[in-house]
């Protein structure tokens, strides 16, 4: 006769084995909109081609683990294919990743297995006119195992997404060669939280003294590296990737390829009140928009750098 022991054993082997994975689902869709964004401080517009008509597009946030279902719809007012590539995601870039047309709408499926920062971006040809248009954002994928001493609970949250802007009508090979290139994009807009180099500027960054401050950085540009570095401040932990497993101590600056991402920690001051130019380090991208100032004072707003204001539009 089996001993109760036993009968529970089997019990609980046979409820672990029906047991759903841990992730969760998730759904997200988004629409494809060809309009006109301003692209600087001053509200200079250009035609642009976006994902929910926002550059970057909407910030994608699941748990390693979920299964993302997602839909994109190609609105039928565009003029162009268009399509979407996960970075998070393992499939089949000829069937989950193809082009729909104008008017047509496409769903798929995948599981988020690492965690991380990752690019999504626009995959129809010519990439590097979908990209440089804005066709762009970031899904975070949070580590199942939560926070932890190698992965602190951050104060604040920010995203920063890199992208080109080029001269409108910039033919593809020219897109291709670096030419007409006029500037950077710190979320859609070139000196977009930098009022020291732009008195348009109407947002900052901000946090208050002695925060962890945790930046998710996307470099969406078509070519060319960034180089992040945290004037008048040293990362204190880098993630390369955005995966805890990949952690670096006491960062200057950290090269991210294009069409990737890290996350960074900066620990500001305590009992002061400071300012940090988070920077791609290369003068011409600096010195044409990417630079963005983290403001650290005691009257930091706090709602920034939280909840939905982790993307400050
Ligand atoms: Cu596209």
């Amino acid at each position: 006769m089996q001993s109760v022991t036993g009968l529970l054993q089997a019990f609980l082997l046979s409820a672990l084995l029906v047991a759903p994975a841990f992730g969760e689902t998730v759904k997200v869709s988004m629409t494809v909109k060809e309009i006109d964004l301003p692209v600087d401080n001053t509200g200079t517009t250009q035609r642009m081609w976006t994902y929910d008509g926002t550059i970057p597009g909407p910030v994608v946030r699941v748990k390693q683990g979920d299964v993302v279902q997602f839909s994109l719809t190609n609105d039928a007012s565009n003029k162009n294919s268009h399509s979407m590539d996960f970075h998070a995601a393992i499939v089949d870039v000829l069937d989950e990743f193809a082009e729909i047309k104008p008017g047509g709408t496409k769903a798929f499926e995948f599981e988020a297995k690492y965690p991380g920062a990752f690019i999504y971006h626009c995959g129809a040809s010519s990439m590097a006119e979908h990209i440089s248009r804005g066709m762009y954002g970031v899904i975070i994928v949070d580590p199942k195992e939560g926070f932890s001493a190698a992965y602190p609970k951050p104060d604040r949250e920010y995203v920063l997404v890199q992208g080109d802007l080029f001269r409108e009508g910039t033919a593809v090979e020219d897109l291709l060669d670096g030419k007409n290139w006029v500037g950077a994009l710190i979320n859609g807009k070139v000196f977009h939280y930098d009022p020291v180099h732009d008195p348009n500027a109407g947002k900052t960054l901000q946090a208050s003294p002695g925060e962890r401050v945790r930046v998710f950085y996307v470099n969406a540009s078509i070519n060319d590296p960034v180089a992040l570095h945290p004037i008048a401040g040293i990362w204190d932990r880098v993630y390369d990737h955005g995966n805890p497993r990949n952690v670096m101590e006491g960062v200057q600056t950290y090269l991210i390829p294009p069409a990737s991402a890290a996350t960074f920690d900066l620990v500001t001051p305590v009992g002061r009140a400071t300012n940090n130019a988070i920077v791609d380090h290369a003068m011409t991208r600096a010195l044409r928009g990417a630079i963005s100032v983290l403001m650290t004072s005691k009257d930091a707003d706090p709602k920034l750098g939280r909840g939905e204001q982790i993307i400050l539009r």
